[in-house]
């Protein structure tokens, strides 16, 4: 497999500093040599240049940076499409409204090729609020409702060149739900796993049923990690931590059952803030998901679906 690295060193989307670290901290703990250990090639392409700020108000006046991250949503949108087809972009953040941008230009490069695109967002949050139902106005709060058509975000973010169908949309690990987010996702269809649905059923069935659509489907899988999927114990340099995250062999699994199924085309990994890192702990564990997800295993065993 082909890797294009991109760095997207975004952290207005948050409301703490640091997260425009994460790209350095990724690359730092080793992520290329880890790909390039799989038997993978890598290009690093640096770091993505967000498009021109033009000045915009919004009658949300809790909203933050929405000039700018309307900016980098642009120009990030540009980049990944520009870096998909035929190569796996992995995307270094900068906070969660990155994937803004990284969806925009995935759900274009999927429509051209005729494939749907699935998405699994791996989150404590569902990041599905609008700028209009955001109350901590952090625009991290809202790529996926932007990109899967959701309203109110015309004349503010770019306008889409194509959605992400919500009925395509898979949360999992989400336990910190605002209200209009509920309701919201309800309303969209999306699947939306909680920690409660992890614990009752296990993580492995919950997202092996989801495989088997993308599969049924001959789908385009894009993968958005953010760091609080995992629980603070094991994952404490994120902005954003919540009690009761994915255990650190959850998180291994659904690697290595992303692995085995040969469907993900695209990955975001987001929110790493190594200001609050523990020596390198998150970013080391952050780079050690991405070599399961992209082929590395404790003992061989045959490859077989989900
Ligand atoms: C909260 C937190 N729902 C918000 N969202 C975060 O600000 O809208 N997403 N942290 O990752
Ligand atoms: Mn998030
Ligand atoms: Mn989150
Ligand atoms: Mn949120």
């Amino acid at each position: 497999m082909h890797c294009n690295i991109l760095g997207a060193p975004v952290q207005d989307g948050s409301r703490r500093m640091g997260c425009e670290m994460g790209p350095s901290a990724l690359r730092t703990a080793g992520l290329i040599a880890a790909l390039s250990e799989l038997g993978h090639t890598v290009t690093d392409l640096g770091a993505v240049v967000p498009a021109a700020v033009r000045p915009l108000t919004h009658g949300n006046l809790a909203l933050k940076a929405l000039p700018e991250i309307s900016a980098w949503t642009a120009g990030i949108a540009d980049a990944a499409y520009a870096a998909s087809g035929g190569a796996m972009p992995i995307f270094l953040g900068g906070d969660h409204s990155i994937s803004a941008g990284t969806l925009s230009g995935l759900a274009r490069r999927a429509a051209e090729a005729g494939r749907p695109l699935f998405v699994l967002w791996l989150d404590a949050h569902p990041d599905f609020h609008t700028l209009d139902t955001t109350v901590s106005g952090n625009l991290h709060g809202v790529p996926l409702a932007y990109a899967s058509g959701q309203p109110g975000f015309d004349g503010y973010f770019p306008d889409l060149p194509a959605k992400v169908d919500p009925a395509r949309i898979c949360t999992l690990g989400i336990r910190s739900v605002d209200p209009a987010e509920r309701q919201a996702l309800r309303a969209a269809g999306v699947t939306a796993h909680d920690m409660r649905a992890i614990d009752e059923h296990g993580i492995a069935p919950l997202l092996g049923a989801f495989l088997e659509r993308v599969a049924a489907e001959n789908g385009l899988l894009h993968v958005s990690l953010d760091v609080d999927f995992l629980d603070p114990s094991i994952a404490p340099a994120v902005g954003t931590t919540v009690p009761g995250g994915a255990t650190f062999r959850e998180a291994h699994l659904v690697m290595e059952m992303l692995s085995d199924s040969g469907l993900v085309s695209s990955l975001d990994l987001v929110e790493l803030n190594p200001f609050l890192d523990e020596r390198g702990r998150t970013a080391t564990l952050m780079v050690d998901l991405t070599a399961s997800l992209m082929g590395r295993r404790i003992m061989d065993r045959p490859t077989r679906s989900f």
